[in-house]
């Protein structure tokens, strides 16, 4: 990432078209600017140290201390360690947010709001401790808001939900002092210890980091997935499409970009009020078509089917093909760029949050007390730019897909209500059938090609036998390649082919948005706890992989799934190249201390190779069968071939009990 290279800037056909009509309009998009624009070299490999006003000191050349007598080691882990931190706090925060919205419900202060999985708040309420019996849902929910938040300001002992790890994770993390504390303790701590003249040992620094990283996979991101169920509903099979091609040139159309769910869920109760489609056919629309971009569109994908439009570096291109009539924001991932963009369209940019404004946006701020009033408003003054649209060039580029697939809901689909567990999952692990499991998530990152590494990392693994799950802005790359949806099946290997056609899952399982990686440590655990594949995340053959990381948030993910005991592979630039010390120490220093470790690799075919090799050496420790490609498939049931034979629509419903109508 550090050098200038000559970047093809996507892969994405839908993409590629709009670009042609940004270049030929001479309109400035991420793409055009990153080209126009080399990443600083020193920053970009972890080696500039800024956090006094001595410098920035650049350690490169001969300079191999600051001014300070900070060494490149302490630099680059006092650098990434400020990565974790506001990685955790973004993550973190999010989830604050959705624990103050629960208590609102509970007090009848959080209007439009409801517990809509009750099963679930019991489910919580169950590991957080709190009774449930002879109690209303509202009390239980106020409950668990109430020690959501405490995990934030609390000093002394354990973040709770760090309890659903296994027991010898939780002593891991005991003896290595890695437990978290409270959220936001160990944010600070990270500030602080980070702070010139404190901590100066980069294992030190860097254990700090682990800790805070925990703090968000097993504390702010699970809490946030959990409370997100508890009010919007457990996701279980959705289908719908991907990609730019899902806006309509004949409706109105809007988009929800960012992250929190707390809003656009109350869009997707505003864009069905009869009332509202009435006021846009009065304007000239046929309709109000919503789509998502980032993980927003992740969170309304998976429990409404609402369509992706695109991930991270498409939310310009949306803009550009003239068809968005407003594009509504919260926090996390948004461009700057798009509030000067808007000007040379009728799209309005509209924010939400007040910890997010952006200059040329107009800001509508959610109110949490009436919060489907505010989206109501939204989607009216989109009906009402609906008539100031111009030319439009939507291109006729999408893919069907099925995602929604919880935790809950993959045990369900191992056995039903009453045998619900990962026993198929792992005998077909053991048996060899599956060779492992691999996590495909994260960001698309300009200077590498857009969607490139993340497609194919899938498509190779799948085709040798490894099952995925994928989430954030790699789960719209995989939508929008075909990954999810079940034709995918014929491209993978063999026996994992039979298995998902078993137990009726598709081989690249869809598990939401970036906080929703807390579903991938949730299952991981009980993988390892459910027998037959070693006692802890570190005995799995699985691997967790970022392939475009870009944002800090990815960088905190990939920290705590390191904590948890994963290897994870990270595509594009190490930001720690520049210290060989802190190189070794993420990876071979935590692999001894934690049982994962974290590596960076351009390229993605250096990823699926290792991964493979990652895979095949924990099926060995754990004594199972050699995986061997060409042993399954043959057995099964004979109407396989007749399924094989049925259009799309009827396998989806076939698959996934779902209607056969069209997406
Ligand atoms: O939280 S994957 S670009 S949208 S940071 Fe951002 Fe990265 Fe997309 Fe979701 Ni996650």
């Amino acid at each position: 990432m550090a050098k200038k290279k000559e970047v093809i800037p996507t892969i994405d056909p839908a993409s590629i078209q709009v670009l042609e009509l940004a270049e030929e309009q001479h309109i400035s998009t991420v793409f055009s600017r990153a080209a126009a624009m080399a990443p600083c070299p020193i920053g970009a490999d972890g080696a500039c140290c800024k956090v006094c006003s001595m410098g920035p000191c650049r350690l490169v050349g001969k300079a191999t201390r600051g001014v300070c007598g900070a060494t490149l080691g302490t630099v680059a882990a006092r650098n990434f360690a400020r990565m974790v931190a506001a990685g955790v706090a973004a993550h973190s925060d999010h989830g604050r947010d959705l624990a103050f919205t629960l208590i609102g419900v509970a007090d009848g202060e959080a209007g439009g709001y409801e517990i809509r999985d009750p099963a679930k708040l019991y489910g919580v309420a169950g590991y957080l401790g709190i009774p449930t019996e002879d109690r209303t849902d509202k009390e239980i929910a106020r409950d668990v808001g109430t020690k959501a938040l405490e995990q934030f300001g609390q000093q002394r002992g354990e973040v709770t939900w760090t309890a659903r790890a296994t027991q010898k994770r939780q002593k891991i993390w005991r003896d290595r002092r890695l437990m978290p504390r409270g959220i936001d303790r160990e944010i600070v701590e990270i500030m602080h210890r980070t702070h010139m003249g404190v901590d100066m040992e980069a294992e030190n620094i860097l254990d700090q980091a682990m800790r805070a990283a925990l703090a968000d996979g097993w504390g702010g991101s699970m809490l946030a997935t959990d409370i997100s169920d508890i009010l919007f509903g457990t996701p279980g099979p959705v289908q719908s499409v991907a990609n730019l091609g899902v806006l309509k040139d004949d409706e109105v159309n809007i988009i929800v970009h960012g992250h929190e769910p707390t809003l656009s869920e109350m869009i997707v109760i505003a864009c069905l009020d009869p009332e509202l489609i009435e006021y846009a056919r009065a304007k000239g629309a046929n309709g109000i078509n919503l789509a998502g971009i980032c993980c927003t569109s992740n969170e309304v994908l998976m429990r409404h089917g609402i369509p992706p439009a695109g991930n991270f570096l498409q939310q310009e291109l949306a803009i550009i093909t003239g068809s968005v009539e407003a594009m509504v924001v919260d926090v996390q991932c948004i461009m700057q760029s798009l509030g000067e963009l808007v000007q040379d369209y009728h799209t309005e940019l509209i924010t939400t949050s007040p910890k997010a404004k952006i200059p040329g946006a107009v800001h509508i701020e959610l109110s949490e007390h009436d919060a489907l009033s505010t989206a109501k408003e939204i989607v009216r003054r989109a009906i009402d730019n609906f008539p100031d649209r111009g030319k439009t060039d939507i291109p006729a580029v999408k893919e069907g897909l099925v995602a929604g697939f919880s935790h809950e809901y993959l045990n369900y689909m191992q056995g039903g209500e009453l045998r619900g567990s990962f026993r198929p999952l792992n005998d077909a692990i053991v048996s060899g059938r599956i060779r492992g499991a691999a996590g495909v998530v994260g960001c698309n990152n300009v200077r590498v090609t857009h969607d490139d590494a993340t497609s194919n990392i899938i498509r190779e693994l799948i085709a040798n036998d490894v099952l995925v799950v994928v989430t954030g802005c790699a789960a719209h790359a995989a939508a929008k390649y075909g990954s999810l949806s079940p034709e995918m099946m014929e491209k993978a290997g063999s026996g994992l082919k039979e298995v998902c056609e078993t137990i009726g899952i598709p081989p690249v399982i869809h598990l939401g948005s970036c906080v929703d990686n807390s579903r991938i440590l949730t299952v991981l655990t009980q993988m390892a706890t459910e027998g037959g594949l070693g006692e802890d995340i570190d005995d799995l053959p699985a691997v967790g992989i970022c392939p475009e990381w870009m944002s800090e948030k990815a960088i905190s993910i990939g920290t705590y799934f390191v904590a948890s005991g994963a290897y994870v592979l990270f595509g594009g630039g190490s930001p720690v190249s520049a210290s060989e010390q802190v190189i070794q120490l993420i990876s071979a220093g935590w692999e001894s201390k934690v049982g994962g470790k974290l590596e960076f690799y351009e390229d993605w075919r250096d990823i699926v190779a290792k991964s493979l090799e990652h895979i095949d050496k924990k099926r060995a420790a754990l004594k199972l069968t050699d995986y061997k490609p060409d042993r399954f498939g043959a057995s099964g049931d004979w109407r396989i071939g007749e399924f094989e034979a049925l259009p799309l629509e009827e396998k989806i419903g076939a698959v996934y009990g779902l209607p056969a109508a069209a997406p």
